[in-house]
């Protein structure tokens, strides 16, 4: 009926937090090999890696200086391959993260480019300056100008995130050409798929400055220009339809309407995105003014992107993001409740679903004590930047340790052994100290844990067409209840998420497929934190 990608589901390794095989502080790649047979247990189809290409590091690898090698932080390309034939025999299939928004200022296209030597000299956003500044007075994504001064080529280039992530120039083509030729390169090595990087602002159509904003300055000039929409159906055109392969775009600051431009079956460019618009539920303008968690512009927003779209990627965690259970859920009282909860839900809703390391387990937000226990470019380049309008230093530090991406980044808890059994020494971010509670061997194949817990889900879904592909019907939205209907001709299901410390009553009854409390016929009442899946 649908595709392998929409029936499957999908978990996100950070491979620097996952498994460290050889003892040096960093996950690696054979350490996600050793770990196979465990996502396999847990019924996952596809595993999405964060990028493992040679890389300064400077972002975590989001900043590729060679797409065509491993880095050896994270092994080689042997490793590499192993990887892809090890999963393959457990039928799990690669997918790679794809980041040609730009790249590192080490790759050697870059290298060539700042001295002019083609065919590289037009492969990055170059440009003289204006009255003694920079070309124009775009922002970057990581605060600040996003322009930088390069003394070897006396002019500036452009770059939308770190200073040492130079964006790409898609005016020409022969970047276009170069893309192409990893996308296959990588494709012919056996992987499934990409998820793209920022894939919605890689076409700059002019360079005139940015409306007046508080940040962002210049988004006008990028977000989702028709040039970008060309490449996509080129890149789909002449590569990727060539494979059975899928890709999920990282759309920033997308709309509904952007979001069925890019992944309208029909326009041949992407085959689903992650949007971003109910993970701001909880913050003012931008993710370093929290706010409390509005649960019910959550469930709206969640309704809202599942009718405007015919299927999302669904996902309540990435490597960008908070731990959902400390921040949609209560990660003390009811842990175990609120994140079998957030389970449930993301896995009745219409969409792939995406998990990302640790969640099935329930990980909750870093306790940080200082900048110094934070690596993040992202947390640093913020806490400096707020720090030129003055704002005490302990104000920022409260802003960063409670956005800051490293929340979720810290190492994966195998175990109650030191450093969580993720390594053997002293690893590169500091281990969550509740990893003595919270932790894979405590859950793993044991009844009654957030992990098995998932892996029934995950079973449900697989197996039930309904869960996958019945159409979606919002049914009732207050403060803390969000009820929706999932449905087809064989089968109709109710989903009834409680998201608070105390019990609810609904004007639903009957018998339940699955409840996070074990409810079996289920009498109207939702105790705290509860979630069920009604039959009929
Ligand atoms: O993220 C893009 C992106 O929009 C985030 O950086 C976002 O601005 C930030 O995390 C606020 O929540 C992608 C990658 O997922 C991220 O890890 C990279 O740092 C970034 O692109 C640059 O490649």
């Amino acid at each position: 009926m649908g595709h392998w990608w929409q029936e499957q589901t999908v978990y996100q390794v950070y491979p620097r937090s996952f498994n460290d095989s050889n003892h040096d502080g960093m996950g690696d790649i054979p350490g996600i090999i050793e770990k196979l047979d465990y996502l396999t247990a847990l019924g996952i189809g596809v595993l999405w890696l964060s990028p493992v290409y040679k890389s300064p590091q400077k972002d975590n690898g989001y900043d590729i200086a060679d797409y065509k090698d491993i880095d050896p932080l994270f092994g080689t390309m042997a490793d590499m391959d192993q990887l892809i034939v090890e999963a393959e025999k457990r039928g799990i299939k690669i997918v790679m993260d794809l980041v040609i928004n730009h790249n590192s200022d080490q790759h050697e296209w870059f290298q060539k480019s700042r001295q002019r030597i083609d065919p590289y000299t037009d492969y990055y956003i170059w440009r003289d300056g204006k009255d003694g500044g920079p070309p124009n007075n775009w922002t970057s994504f990581f605060a600040g100008e996003a322009w930088q001064y390069d003394d070897m080529r006396k002019q500036y280039y452009l770059h939308l995130f770190a200073t040492e992530q130079p964006d790409l120039n898609y005016h020409n083509k022969a970047v276009i050409e170069e893309v192409k030729d990893i996308i296959k390169c990588w494709l012919d090595r056996g992987v499934h798929g990409f998820r793209c990087d920022v894939i919605n602002i890689i076409f700059k159509s002019s360079l005139e400055d940015g409306k007046r904003q508080l940040v962002l300055k210049g988004l006008e000039h990028y977000l989702s220009q028709e040039g970008n929409h060309e490449i996509l159906q080129e890149l789909r055109r002449d590569v990727l339809d060539h494979y059975d392969c899928f890709t999920v775009g990282e759309t920033v600051l997308v709309t509904p309407k952007m979001a069925r431009d890019l992944c309208d079956p029909s326009r041949k460019e992407l085959d689903m995105i992650f949007s971003f618009e109910h993970m701001e539920a909880d913050q003012y303008f931008v993710k370093w003014f929290k706010r409390k968690f509005q649960k019910k512009v959550f469930f709206e927003t969640l309704s809202k992107w599942q009718k405007e779209l015919h299927w999302n990627a669904n996902y309540f965690e990435n490597h960008d993001q908070l731990r959902s259970v400390s921040r949609f859920g209560d990660d003390t009282r009811y842990w175990m409740e609120s994140a079998t909860m957030l389970a449930t839900l993301l896995f009745s809703l219409k969409g792939t679903p995406f998990i990302y390391q640790g969640q099935e387990i329930g990980m909750t937000n870093f306790d940080f004590q200082s900048m110094d226990d934070i690596q993040d470019v992202e947390s640093h380049n913020v806490y400096r930047f707020l720090g030129r309008f003055h704002l005490p230093k302990w104000l920022r530090w409260r802003m960063i340790f409670k956005s800051s991406r490293d929340n979720v980044r810290t190492p994966m808890q195998w175990s109650d052994s030191e450093y969580g059994g993720f390594s053997t020494v002293q690893p590169w971010l500091k281990v969550n100290s509740n990893y003595h509670t919270i932790n894979v061997a405590n859950q793993f194949h044991q009844e009654g844990t957030i992990w098995s817990y998932y892996q029934t889900l995950i079973h449900l879904r697989n197996n039930d067409q309904t869960l996958i592909y019945g159409d979606f019907e919002k049914m009732y939205i207050d403060k803390h209840v969000f009820i929706f209907r999932r449905y087809d001709e064989q089968e109709a299901y109710i989903i009834a998420v409680n998201f608070s410390t105390k019990k609810r009553t609904i004007s639903y009854r009957g018998d339940v497929l699955i409840s996070n409390y074990n409810t079996t016929r289920f009498n109207g009442v939702l105790q705290p934190y509860e979630a069920i899946i009604l039959k009929g």
